[in-house]
């Protein structure tokens, strides 16, 4: 089982090597595009990510695997749209919006979840949190979506997306999910609990400040390009893979005991 686990993650980077190889044939890179390097490096980033994070679930405890192995799914299906936002980045010079959206659309109810399982690991988590999760994920991303692709005027469609984002801080904060952790789980549990909150707190304000300095500041479309992109990859590598990392902590300390 767990030598077919470690099997199943190296193929799966093996696999994620081959699109990136076959596009070098049509786009090369600039030494100086420091935008289209850091698609580049962080696809990297989260390939390695995902052969840790798939490895490490041999090291914990039974009821720990499971976190794991979704970090490594979010740094897996980021990886893959990272491969094709360097593409349409370097050959068109464009923002990929719509490959962002997959991949958030994909990769943030899995973080979600990960609020989710870290809680039922030590505990009984009613259905109910996850759902709240889930529903404060999508306005969040829609909202956001629909604005950045041109559908509703870029503020309201910011307002909309910060409003989902609240109603997620509120149930981690205030709502039943932070009273679960606050009332039952073990300490360990409630640091890593604790800094996951603060990412989505610290680590996704991020993405606003993003939108903000790509829509927002009535700077050229350049500028305002780059902008975009620099601070939404710098914000995936702290909501990805430090995220994961984070677990990953809380995960081994938990199993050592
Ligand atoms: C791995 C990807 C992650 C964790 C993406 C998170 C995205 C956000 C927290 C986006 C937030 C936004 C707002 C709070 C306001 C509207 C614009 C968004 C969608 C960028």
């Amino acid at each position: 089982m767990l030598k077919g686990l470690v099997r199943f993650a190296l193929l799966a980077v093996g696999l994620l090597a081959l699109p990136s190889e076959s596009f070098a044939s049509t786009a090369m890179l600039k030494a100086d595009d420091y935008v289209g390097i850091s698609f580049w490096l962080i696809s990297m980033a989260l390939v390695a990510s995902t052969a840790f994070f798939f490895l490490e679930t041999q090291r914990v405890a039974g009821k720990w695997k499971t976190s794991l192995t979704v970090s490594g799914l979010v740094t897996l299906v980021a990886a893959v749209h990272y491969f094709y936002m360097r593409e349409v980045w370097v050959e068109t010079g464009s923002t990929p919006t719509v490959y962002r959206y997959i991949d958030w659309l994909i990769t943030v109810p899995l973080l979600m979840v990960e609020f989710y399982l870290i809680l039922s690991a030590i505990t009984k988590v009613p259905g109910g949190v996850f759902w709240r999760l889930m529903l404060g994920t999508l306005v969040m991303l829609v909202g956001g979506y629909l604005g950045e692709a041109g559908y509703v005027a870029v503020m309201p469609a910011f307002i909309v997306g910060m409003i989902g984002w609240a109603y997620i801080l509120y149930e981690v904060f205030l709502g039943q999910a932070g009273k679960i952790n606050a009332s039952e789980a073990p300490a360990s549990v409630q640091s890593a609990f604790k800094l996951m909150r603060l990412i989505v707190t610290i680590g996704w304000a991020v993405y606003p400040i993003g939108y903000f300095f790509g829509y927002l500041t009535g700077q050229d479309a350049t500028n305002s390009e780059h902008a975009l992109n620099v601070i939404y990859n710098f914000a995936d590598v702290l909501n990805k893979i430090a995220f994961g990392v984070i677990i990953w902590t809380a995960a081994v300390a938990e199993s050592d005991k």
